[in-house]
């Protein structure tokens, strides 16, 4: 019998996951990145970008609920929301399902992204065509610079902070977010695992509060992202995330209203994690 494996190039994680591959139903190039369709056994089609899994059909919406839906449930009613990165549609999907958006913006600099999800994983991609989304494929960081108005959440759904995604991890970048954002808004960005980015987690909390007045961070387990004890870095002008705002939407199949209040980090593990040269708790 034929044993295709792939090993994943994840940039950052002191491990390799190797997966079995049933087939590969897409490889193909665009200006910034290498994509893989391919599907396993236990985690159906998985989409590859640099050999680096962004998700699996069984386990992408712990991920994406859990980037769209604690923003959005801090607050009773958003109305417009920009997600940056996020091409493949997965979390524009979730954050469709809160009645009161009007608009969301998707901005990811790749249209290959889209596409290919549109092709590949319609499960994902359902969103993508909902009259509410506002397709604006571009850099991030120009889109934020040029962008007039306000937002009530950023949702940055990006690639690991290497590359031309470490321009969304910026100090200037977190500042015009917190510019757009109302005295009300949220600003949400991934920021790697806890068991393995310990320093890159802290990192990132120390540049959000560079600008923003309140930040915070909540985890989620996901089986695929190497450490995955993983982290959502969260800045705002002043709203505290922690407490769900009203009924959680459905349908969901992680998210919850518990979830939502578990998962942030405890405050004595959080300034743990704040001390300087600690590489771990
Ligand atoms: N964006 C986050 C991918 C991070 C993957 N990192 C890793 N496996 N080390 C995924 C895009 C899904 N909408």
């Amino acid at each position: 019998m034929i044993d295709l494996k792939l090993t994943e190039q994840d940039p950052h994680a002191p491990i390799r996951y190797q997966y079995a591959v049933e087939d590969v139903l897409y490889t193909g190039k665009s200006p910034y990145q290498e994509f893989a369709v391919v599907t396993n056994p236990f985690f159906g089609r998985m989409l590859l970008l640099d050999g680096v899994v962004q998700f699996t059909d069984r386990d992408e919406f712990y991920y994406h609920e859990m980037m769209a839906h604690v923003a959005l449930h801090a607050m009773p009613s958003p109305r417009r929301v920009i997600v940056i990165g996020g091409g493949d549609g997965g979390v524009i999907r979730e954050v469709l399902k809160h009645p009161s958006i009007e608009q969301a913006y998707l901005v990811d600099i790749d249209p290959e992204v889209t596409r290919i999800s549109r092709e590949f994983f319609p499960a994902v991609a359902a969103g993508l065509d909902d009259p509410r989304v506002i397709h604006a494929p571009m850099d991030g960081a120009l889109f934020m610079r040029q962008f007039e108005g306000h937002a009530d959440a950023i949702l940055v759904d990006s690639t690991d902070i290497i590359g031309f995604a470490t321009s969304l991890f910026t100090a200037d970048f977190f500042d015009r977010a917190r510019a757009i954002l109302g005295p009300n808004g949220a600003f949400v960005t991934l920021s790697e695992s806890l068991h393995f980015h310990f320093e890159m987690v802290r990192d990132v909390q120390k540049t959000l509060a560079s600008v923003f007045p309140r930040v915070d961070l909540y985890t989620a387990p996901l089986a695929t992202y190497g450490g995955n004890w993983w982290c959502f870095a969260v800045g705002t002008n002043g709203l505290d995330l922690r407490v769900p705002a009203r009924e959680t939407v459905t349908p969901t199949r992680y998210y919850c209203g518990d979830i939502h209040r578990s998962a942030f980090l405890p405050e004595f593990l959080y300034r743990r994690l704040m001390e300087e040269g600690r590489k771990g708790f």
